[in-house]
């Protein structure tokens, strides 16, 4: 078959883009290739396709209006970091930290599973941009998939349609887009009937660095779909930052106001699951400060003409995790689902056309789970995945801060990095200098969450939150974090913390409340910056005194504080071994900035 068989609805007249497409076609033979606009009238296709198959439910209108669940294969539940790629010409970009293979060798293997993979299918193409198409340099990418799960996601998820597509096409040549490829691996034979989530067992995320391009198969959930999420917007563009002097980061970005009404905006890497987009859309409870929301996952830096380091979300929605949401946790995220318009997937539905997870109010007498089984709250088995996603338009966030919608973004005065400890890691602590803070985002660690598949809980080293997401040589990423605060004015850069809401007592309950309560540290964080708190000076750097953190109508003792503070130089020398096994892993690679950094830990140490 040629692909002038095929039958085309919507085209383009950008001769590049239109040769892929055609390509493309040529290799996947799809029934159909339809341009994504972005239009209501789509939208409906789109949806009422996706309930025809069995992948959609419809929700209660009266409840959450314009809203679908849906329930994968429990095969296609989280990111699949063991068959994700960086396909560099050269081995060693692609560093100790991700798989590689050749790229010619992989584009054979992948041209063997693409071939007729979207028979019986649509094949979509889907131009989008990732930040704002009045950005100087408008970071465009087309996706093409053969899933109307991932169109109906990435509409959420991503600016895209036809207003970004007349804009690269005015472009032409100069338009610089990222092809990004993607099925589910699922080809029907004629008349085979689709099944409610279609994928394949052998599942690929490939990221070709040099080429700038993406090649997914196998796998219809999130971060391995929707191609401008981690795939492009980190993995690629990290390459992309490296190579253009700026960061594309792991990062929330929120804006903190204070009762004087001085602004703050502060960026923040936390692993996947460790409580980004919960801190993005904080309540505060400390009296008289406020918090706007700019984005939840994702931030890319550049420097102003001013020399600050200026921060913009890429996305256009929020793909969060479900469980433990709740109106106690996050009372913005349930007003924002509410609205309507959202996708949640591997969720319980409940009898009324509602969705439920564990740790949302109200549980409801009988659901169904996210497997498809009758669910009561006796059960034994959990109602939804641990890894279950809401979906959701960032623009219905009642505290979205008017900045998101600038393309200079926001300049950011503090950089948090956080992970998942229960131990040694204390609730938060300074870093003295760029350098000392880049040192302790190289180091940060974490325990492993469901948002990747593989054990859950296991302590590993996850530096700047972006083990997972960095395109190239983490060594390299490392040096380009030393650059980047060589190269600017110090006064200028963001102060660096390092935060952990989650140390366990002796009971294993967390030390720290949490959610809400993070606002007492951004407070203390501000405070610091503005030269007006306290702090002990330790090994690892400045930790508040227990005076210093506002725990005003906090029910916490004086010696859970002291406890959620504390810095143990024995539980700190065990640190090192650790440290120094993860660096050796660099060789050459790693810059000596960092070993000083570490002999210097050490030292203090006593180690
Ligand atoms: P990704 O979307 O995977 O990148 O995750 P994220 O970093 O945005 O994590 P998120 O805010 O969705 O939180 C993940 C889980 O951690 C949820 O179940 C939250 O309820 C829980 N969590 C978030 N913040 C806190 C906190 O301050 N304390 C405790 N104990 N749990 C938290
Ligand atoms: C994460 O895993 O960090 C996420 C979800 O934000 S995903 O888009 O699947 O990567
Ligand atoms: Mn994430």
């Amino acid at each position: 078959m040629t692909t002038t068989d095929i039958e085309m609805i919507g085209g383009t007249t950008h001769k590049g883009l239109a040769a892929w497409v055609a390509e493309v076609a040529e290799m996947t033979t799809p029934d159909r290739i339809q341009w994504v606009t972005g239009s209501d009238e789509e939208w409906k296709q789109i949806t009422d396709k996706l309930v025809e198959t069995g992948t959609f439910t419809r929700l209660n209108e009266d409840i959450k209006p314009n809203s679908f669940y849906a329930a994968s294969s429990p095969q296609d539940v989280a990111r699949v970091e063991d068959r994700t790629y960086i396909c560099s010409v050269d081995e060693k970009d692609a560093g100790p930290t991700n798989n590689w293979m050749d790229p010619n060798e992989m584009k054979d293997i992948m041209r063997g599973l693409y071939k007729g993979c979207m028979k019986g299918r649509t094949m979509y193409v889907i131009p989008f941009v990732m930040g704002h198409l009045e950005a100087e340099h408008p970071m465009f990418g087309v996706e093409i998939t053969d899933s109307e799960y991932v169109v109906a996601s990435m509409r959420v998820m991503a600016r895209c349609g036809t207003k970004i597509l007349d804009r690269i096409e005015e472009l032409g040549d100069d338009a610089r887009y990222v092809p990004a490829l993607h099925s589910v691996g699922a080809p029907l034979a004629d008349g085979e009937k689709d099944v409610a989530w279609p994928c394949n067992d052998e599942k690929y995320i490939v990221q070709f660095p040099e080429e700038r391009t993406i090649w997914s198969f196998g796998s219809g959930y999130g971060g391995n779909a929707l191609l401008g999420k981690k795939c492009y917007s980190l993995r690629i563009a990290s390459v992309m930052a490296r190579d253009e002097g700026w960061l594309a980061e792991h990062m929330l970005i929120l804006k903190l106001i204070s009762p004087e009404n001085q602004v703050y905006y502060i960026a923040a890497a936390f692993p996947s699951a460790c409580g980004k987009t919960n801190l993005a859309m904080l309540k505060p409870t400390v009296p008289g400060w406020k918090v706007e929301t700019l984005g939840d996952d994702i931030a890319w830096m550049r420097f102003g003409k001013d020399g600050r380091l200026y921060a913009v979300n890429p996305e256009f929605g929020f793909f969060g995790v479900a469980p433990g949401t709740n109106e106690h946790t996050n009372p913005n995220a349930m007003k924002t689902i509410n609205k309507g318009n959202s996708v949640f997937t591997n969720v319980a539905l409940t009898e009324d056309g509602d969705v439920w997870w564990e740790g949302l109010e109200n549980p409801p007498a009988k659901a169904t789970d996210w497997k498809g089984n009758p669910w009561t709250p006796d059960s034994d088995e959990l109602s939804s995945h641990p890894n279950s996603r809401y979906c959701t338009p960032i623009e219905q966030c009642d505290i979205l801060a008017d900045e998101y919608n600038d393309p200079q973004g926001v300049p950011i005065s503090a950089i948090l990095f956080g992970g998942r400890r229960k131990t040694t890691v204390p609730l938060v602590t300074e870093a003295r200098d760029w350098l000392h803070g880049t040192f302790m985002g190289a180091t940060l660690s974490s325990e492993t969450t469901a948002a990747a598949t593989g054990q859950v809980g296991v302590v590993r080293r996850d530096p700047m939150a972006m083990l997972p997401f960095i395109g190239y040589n983490a060594g390299d990423y490392f040096q380009h974090w030393v650059n980047v605060g060589k190269d600017a004015d110090a006064s200028k850069l963001p102060a660096i913390f390092y935060v952990n809401w989650f140390r366990r007592d002796d009971n294993g309950d967390f030390l720290w409340p949490g959610f809400s309560e993070n606002s007492r540290v951004l407070k203390w964080i501000i405070e610091r910056i503005e030269g007006k708190a306290a702090a002990v000076e330790t090994p690892i750097g400045h930790v508040p005194t227990p005076e210093s953190l506002d725990v005003e109508g906090l029910d916490m003792t004086d010696a859970e504080l002291e406890a959620a503070l504390a810095v143990d130089v024995e539980e700190w020398k065990a640190e090192i071994p650790q440290i120094e096994e993860w660096f050796a892993k660099f060789g050459d690679q790693l810059p000596v900035q960092l070993q000083v950094e570490l002999d210097g830990l050490k030292e203090r140490l006593g180690a």
